[in-house]
């Protein structure tokens, strides 16, 4: 296997909205390469980037692939990423592997939601941008209408470098803008093309749009700027630099054309891949944290000092066990050494180093700064970690994980499996990070939480497949609580005279509410002995028992005072266990007179639908007790920010659904608790018992 200086590395990661062609444009650029021997579809399940089963079964991609070719004595990383909402974390964290973003647009539906949330996690990792406007073979495919989106999106920086020659199926080759030639391509998917003149009825276009893109170009730089006045124009060499330095500067996104399954224009886009694009060692600098200080420091990728890389992406493989995913940021790393991960501070003894082709792997035994490789079968490294030498002394900051949307009670099928269960959904959370897993305490479930429904399912099959554990999933219980919302003063006397040993103990407290989310709180004021020092932590514990258990409906009681300010004890019959019961009574007993209430956990939801279901949408929420809290319009979707309660939005995803016609989807997570209505609370206390008398029953 070819080992590649940092000079000769492009990384580029393709992002966009689902189905905009990412997997399809991975595949053309690897067959246009001559890294793979035929074009594969995503339609017939050989394409090299979608390689799990689930991704072939389901014709999309639910987890970043890397793949790699060799363009002109370059070698080119592409990490393909899923597009789908649902997956879109992972994206995210893939990202940070690449100098450039490559977003992928569909020229039918031209910016889409999705478009726009990668755009944005590329302006806040601060990484050059181009666009690749795809499928410009489809049917009402437009080349204008979609830079006209895109523009208004993203603002006039983003300029065409090429434009397209031939309309929907009739799309044959682009106009080079740069060199200001022709590309015609023959039918078929070999990806032969002539290089011609500019077609007569394109060249004034071209033309013009040369103009703007050379202006922009000037625009980038002040000693460009002073010759474009002074000449109006630019030389080819400096329209060459100028562009180079836009890109890296992310002062100019530049737009290429393509149609990916016919495989028209994909030559053209791997030579400027590797002419324009930047190198790893031109990545501006990233967030490093010193290992002693734990301060910040940016850090820039280079060639020399000791070998350290980051790891991308861990990948649980039930064969060949644990892959991680690694970018080398500093010095060069060979096969078979040993290192430490900054992190979880192991030591880690690497194996053969391995590049990457989907799901292919192969030996090599150096790879240089900047460069993306494998490594197989480490203990104690995932996604996120730092491996280093030594002397390194540092780690790269993590891509941090937002609260994921759904969360489902998951239970094993076969009782006894639990541990089972936990071992296999732990070494998943490690393979995918956007997962969580927990138990809740205020109702006891295993939770399996993800960004959405599929996201859980495709969990869920693959607990199946790769670890033979079968669950069930089922809609978790609310964790309703309970608070008060008034005050009481009582006073809680356990007294037993049995037989020999009584039990003694007296406590007087005072119930006061406290403020949504402040918790409990517990203050001793006794003064003189009335109950000596020793009981006082009894006393709280009998009291945070009985709030556990809970008043109204069995739900743990939160956000109340207690304070002891009295009671009595007796010299020989008081002990602990008599001090813990006084407390518990004494907690009842004011619970009855502080007016208490149910609390409901509140969702804070995000929904995105075609702008002509929205008012169905919204008429649904409503019925749901929601809230809208504000509307707006990206790209002819309609996104809602809404509360509603967690109880009414257990089975939202199918509702969404048929609202939408499938074209709707949604995101939430916990936003606060609040008090459930009155006309609701007997109902909620009504199934509370119901089900605790199915379980002791
Ligand atoms: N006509 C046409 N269809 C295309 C083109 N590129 C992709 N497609 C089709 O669009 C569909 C989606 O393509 P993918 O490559 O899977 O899209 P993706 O962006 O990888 O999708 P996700 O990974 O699920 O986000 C497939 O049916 C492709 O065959 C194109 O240039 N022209
Ligand atoms: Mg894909």
């Amino acid at each position: 296997m070819k080992v590649f200086d940092s000079e000769n590395i492009r990384n580029i990661v393709l992002v966009g909205h689902g189905d905009s062609g990412k997997t399809s444009l991975a595949s053309a650029l690897l067959y246009s390469a001559g890294a793979v021997s035929r074009l594969g579809r995503v339609e017939e399940g050989n394409t090299i980037t979608d390689c799990d089963q689930d991704e072939i079964e389901r014709k999309i991609t639910i987890s970043t692939a890397l793949a790699r070719l060799e363009w002109k004595g370059f070698k080119v990383n592409i990490l393909d990423t899923p597009g789908y909402r649902t997956f879109i974390l992972d994206t995210k964290a893939s990202m940070v592997g690449a100098e450039t973003v490559v977003v992928v647009v569909d020229a039918v539906s031209g910016v889409e939601v999705q478009t726009e949330l990668v755009w944005s996690f590329a302006e806040e990792l601060k990484l050059p941008r181009a666009i690749v406007l795809n499928k410009l073979d489809r049917d009402r495919a437009s080349f204008q209408r979609s830079l006209e989106a895109l523009q208004a999106a993203f603002g006039r920086s983003l300029v065409p470098v090429q434009l397209p020659i031939g309309e929907e199926s009739n799309f044959k080759g682009i106009v080079d803008l740069i060199r200001n030639r022709a590309y015609l391509y023959e039918t078929g998917t070999s990806g032969k093309f002539k290089e011609e003149a500019v077609p007569e009825e394109l060249q004034s276009e071209a033309e013009k749009r040369r103009e703007e893109l050379i202006e922009m170009i000037a625009e980038q730089d002040d000693e460009l700027m002073e010759k474009f006045f002074e000449s109006g124009t630019l030389s080819d060499a400096e329209l060459l630099s100028g562009l180079r330095k836009g890109i890296q500067s992310q002062g100019v996104f530049p737009l290429f054309c393509v149609s990916s399954t016919n495989n028209v224009g994909v030559k053209q886009l791997l030579d400027w891949i590797v002419e324009l694009f930047p190198n790893p060692l031109e990545r501006g600098s990233i967030p490093l944290v010193d290992a002693g200080s734990k301060e910040e420091t940016p850090f820039q990728i280079g060639k020399d000092g000791p070998a350290a890389a980051f790891v991308l992406k861990t990948l649980a493989d039930p064969f060949t066990g644990r892959i991680n995913v690694i970018k080398v940021l500093s010095g060069s790393l060979k096969s078979e050494s040993t290192l430490k991960n900054f992190s979880s501070e192991v030591e880690e003894r690497l194996g053969t180093l391995q590049v990457m082709q989907g799901k292919a792997h192969e030996g090599v035994p150096v790879v240089h700064a900047g460069d993306i490789c494998a490594v197989l079968k480490l203990k104690g490294t995932t996604t996120g970690d730092t491996l280093a030498e030594p002397s390194f002394q540092g780690s790269f900051k993590k891509v941090e994980f937002p609260e994921p949307a759904i969360s489902y009670a998951i239970e094993p099928k076969s009782r006894g499996d639990e541990d089972k269960m936990s071992h296999a959904i732990g070494r998943m959370l490690e393979e995918d990070p956007s997962l969580r897993f927990r138990r809740e305490s205020g109702t006891k479930e295993f939770l399996l939480s993800g960004s959405g429904q599929l996201h859980v399912e495709v969990a869920v099959g693959k607990l199946k497949k790769k670890f033979g554990v079968e669950v069930v999933l089922r809609t978790p219980k609310v964790p309703y609580r309970e608070t008060i919302t008034g005050k009481a003063d009582v006073q809680g006397k356990h007294k037993k005279q049995t037989g020999g040993h009584g039990q003694f103990g007296d406590c007087k407290i005072r119930l006061e509410p406290r403020k949504r989310d402040e918790g409990f709180q517990f203050l001793n004021e006794i003064f003189g002995g009335a109950i000596p020092r020793n009981y006082i932590p009894a006393v709280e514990k009998g009291v945070v028992e009985a709030a556990e258990k809970g008043f109204l409906a069995g739900y743990p009681v939160v956000d109340f005072k207690v304070t002891l300010y009295d009671g009595s004890y007796h010299a020989v019959d008081s002990s602990d266990m008599a001090f813990k019961i006084a407390g518990s009574l004494a907690f009842r007993k004011a619970m009855e007179l502080a007016k208490p209430v149910l609390l409901e956990p509140i969702m804070k939801v995000e929904i995105y639908a075609p702008e002509e279901t929205a008012g169905d949408v919204m008429g649904d929420l409503n019925s749901r007790r929601g809230r809208i809290l504000g509307m707006d319009v990206k790209g002819g979707t309609q996104v809602i920010g809404a509360k509603v309660p967690m109880a009414e939005m257990l089975h939202y995803a199918p509702t969404l659904t048929s609202l939408t016609g499938g074209r709707g989807s949604f995101h939430m997570e916990q936003s606060h608790y609040d008090v459930v209505p009155a006309q609701l609370v007997e109902r909620v206390i009504e199934e509370a018992r119901r089900e605790k008398e199915e379980k002791s029953a």
